[in-house]
């Protein structure tokens, strides 16, 4: 039990090293806000996931920095002392908003986590201290940069590779990428590009030997997945369409995927997603650890969430390098043989750095009760 006494929003721009374009636009910059929690006995980071745009989800900074401004730290104030388990219920007034949620929580529990010299990955029950990293391409200009990409990317060590594809980018990138790679672990991910009417373009990559086709279909959809899994032999993951245990459990028992993307921001924080991956666990069903282009903070979030037992595929959980020229806490590292350390320091076992927090601030604010 610990009460707030002050909550820091930090708006940060981080350039990325490489744009990274998926079927709704292209990033050349990482901006999103940094929560940062001061309890009685500690404090604690949070990343909030959510970018500029509506366009992944709903939610977008400008948005999240006022629901946590005006609605979210105001209930944490008077909340008095709390433990992070109480913080869904504390929220439970505001309604959706997932992503903004998620930063606040993250951020208590962090602080409740150093304050009991623990780290995330142990209190979430982690069986492993390194996880095994992934790669998420964006859409390249031209087939030639794209395979340019991968072949970097697979001398680096990726245990998967995962390429962005939209309507008329897809069935013949997939194909010279397969063609190039014919025993790497290779997934796509359409960002909720296509329709039904798409059918055949997905019966054209069942022939590629896919591991995955991630969200295919509409961002809210769980029954046209559900159509289409019983239409094609490869296996669907849903990403934006999980928003929580309950979508999950719909979306298992309907048939509407066979493998689920867990982003803790997406399902309303680092609480939420454990128990995604307890529904999925239960249900025989595999899960991996996506990514939201996240710096440091994000990272070692994901990091400890990835190294819990049913997370038995590799994540979008790349290293510092992949993204970043200077991340903001110290860079996170793959090793050759694409894995990447769990941080076992008190909490995230990550801390931005004073000096790159100024030099990336673009607004911050402090709220206090
Ligand atoms: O963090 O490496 C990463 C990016 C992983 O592809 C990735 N994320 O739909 O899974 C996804 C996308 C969403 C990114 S939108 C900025
Ligand atoms: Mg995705």
């Amino acid at each position: 039990m610990t009460s707030v006494r002050a909550v820091e929003l930090r708006l940060f721009g981080l350039p990325l090293l490489r744009p990274f374009r998926t079927s709704f636009g292209t990033d050349t910059e990482k901006v999103a806000i940094l929560v940062r929690v001061v309890t009685d006995d500690a404090e604690g980071w949070g990343e909030c996931v959510a970018g500029p745009e509506p366009d992944f989800s709903e939610e977008f900074n400008e948005g999240a920095w006022r629901i946590l401004r005006d609605f979210l730290v105001p209930k944490l104030f008077a909340a008095g002392d709390v433990t992070a388990d109480e913080l869904a219920r504390i929220f439970t007034g505001v309604r959706g908003h997932p992503m903004a949620k998620a930063a606040a929580v993250d951020a208590f529990l962090d602080a409740e986590l150093r304050a009991a010299d623990r780290s995330l990955a142990g209190h979430l029950g982690a069986d492993k201290d390194r996880v095994a990293c992934g790669v998420s391409v964006g859409i390249a200009a031209s087939t030639d940069q794209l395979l340019e990409q991968v072949d970097g990317y697979v001398a680096e060590g990726y245990r998967r590779v995962k390429l962005k594809i939209e309507p008329g980018l897809d069935v013949e990138r997939v194909a010279a990428v397969r063609s190039a790679h014919p025993d790497i672990l290779l997934s796509v991910d359409a960002n909720a590009a296509y329709t039904l009417d798409d059918v055949a373009v997905f019966h054209a990559l069942d022939g590629f030997d896919l591991l995955m086709i991630e969200q295919p279909l509409h961002h809210e959809d769980l029954v046209e997945h559900a159509k289409l899994q019983a239409r094609i032999r490869t296996d669907i993951c849903l990403d934006e369409s999980i928003r929580s245990p309950a979508d999950a459990a719909a979306a298992i028992e309907l048939g509407a995927c066979r493998i689920v993307n867990i982003k803790q921001g997406r399902v309303g924080g680092l609480l939420e997603a454990k128990r995604v991956h307890d529904v999925a666990r239960a249900a025989g069903v595999p899960v991996w650890c996506g990514g939201m282009l996240e710096s440091g903070v994000g990272r070692a979030t994901n990091l400890a969430l990835a190294a819990l037992p049913g997370f038995v595929l590799p994540g979008d959980t790349s290293p510092s390098s992949r993204y970043f020229a200077d991340d903001l806490t110290e860079p996170f590292v793959m090793e050759p043989d694409g894995t990447m350390a769990v941080p076992r320091g008190p909490g995230i076992g990550a801390t931005p750095r004073s000096d790159r927090l100024q030099a990336c601030t673009l607004r911050v604010e402090t709220l206090e009760p």
